[in-house]
């Protein structure tokens, strides 16, 4: 496909995978037309096939010969398009810090996703809001009679769904002082650096950036604690929308040991929630159990088991076993203490 034709997706103004891909798209400068809608039904009209499972966002991607294809999954989406535009990556070159990249979008699109299905949901003013604004975000000038009627269905149809994250009276305490943590480590670290590894966006910002755009924009529970916890962190979601006018240099990764303390406190909440979370998932998948309990934080977790969220353990995992011993003594010693290190093995 020639760069210069646009890159076709369809997504929803209510999801955060969605704005993750946009903001990227924009601040690679990939040309690119989205449609706002239902991704099936957009495929329906262009005759293509549809992925299993479809998400939001779905690309439609063209090969040499013009057949249309279409694709979803954000992360390795990400991947397709760096060999596609070689220019103003956001993969940083040197292992240990790509590494590091990789896990903070791992922990953005499968961890702080929880706290924007929990918020949006859970409390019932922000379920009304949602309730209100999703339908009208496919269908702008829905007739109000169906837009009622879709309401009540998608409003029913995702509180239903709460428990499935690990959502629940027991959780909803450990997911709102984890997301307040998280701030509180977003505001410290934005107060020394633009992004997460230096003075350029890699995918883990685009990753944080996406759940975010609902926590501080859409959701009004959360976006209330953004503003009190981390001012800064409202702010930089706005930075992120659109850096098309950033001039990335190399230099602007900064090397992993000149990296503030501040980054280590981000990866501690990573070590602190997500890894005894993806540890107990691994274990359930293996032992081919439908959910699973653990202590996440000190208190007791239930959820449904997620094959995919193996998969991500996994990746995780090859990613860590590809880097040298080198490279991975110096992850070691940057994770050592955050609880990251426990969701590590070598073999
Ligand atoms: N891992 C996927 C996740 C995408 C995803 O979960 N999208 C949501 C909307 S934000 C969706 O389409 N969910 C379908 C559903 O809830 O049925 C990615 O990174 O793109």
């Amino acid at each position: 496909m020639s760069s210069d034709e646009p890159l076709r997706l369809v997504g929803g103004t209510g999801s955060p995978y969605t704005h993750k891909m946009v903001a990227l798209l924009r601040y690679r400068h990939i040309p690119y037309a989205i449609e706002w809608g239902d991704p099936a039904n957009f495929l329906d009209s262009l005759q293509v096939e549809q992925p299993k499972p479809i998400f939001m966002p779905t690309f439609v991607f063209q090969d040499a010969a013009g057949e249309l294809e279409a694709a979803c999954d954000s992360t390795p989406i990400i991947r397709r398009l760096e060999a596609m535009y070689p220019e103003r990556s956001v993969l940083p070159n040197d292992p240990v810090l790509a590494f590091l990249d990789y896990l903070l979008e791992d922990f953005a699109d499968e961890w702080c996703t929880k706290y924007m299905f929990h918020y949006r949901w859970y409390p019932a003013a922000d379920a009304d809001n949602a309730g209100t604004l999703l339908p009208l975000s496919v269908d702008v000038s829905l007739p109000s009679e169906a837009h009622a009627h879709f309401k009540t269905y998608i409003t029913d149809r995702q509180v239903g769904r709460l428990y499935v994250v690990g959502s629940n009276d027991t959780t909803a305490p450990v997911i709102d002082a984890s997301y307040r943590r998280f701030l509180a480590a977003m505001e410290s670290h934005l107060g020394n650096q633009k992004f997460m590894l230096g003075a350029r966006p890699g995918a883990g910002d685009f990753g944080l950036f996406g759940q975010l755009t609902q926590l501080v924009a859409f959701d009004p529970t959360p976006r209330a604690i953004a503003h009190e916890v981390s001012p800064r962190t409202v702010a930089w979601v706005d930075h992120m929308r659109d850096q098309s006018g950033c001039h990335p240099a190399e230099s602007d990764w900064l090397a992993l040991e000149d990296q503030p303390d501040s980054l280590r406190e981000l990866l501690a909440e990573v070590g602190r929630v997500y890894a005894p979370a993806q540890l107990a998932n691994a274990e359930a998948v293996r032992a081919g159990e439908k959910t699973w309990e653990s202590q996440i934080d000190g208190a007791a977790w239930t959820q449904r088991t997620f094959p995919y969220q193996a998969k991500c353990l996994q990746w995780t995992n090859e990613r860590y076993q590809a880097l040298s011993t080198e490279e991975r003594a110096r992850v070691d010693q940057l994770l050592a203490g955050t609880g990251v290190e426990s969701m590590l093995f070598t073999d």
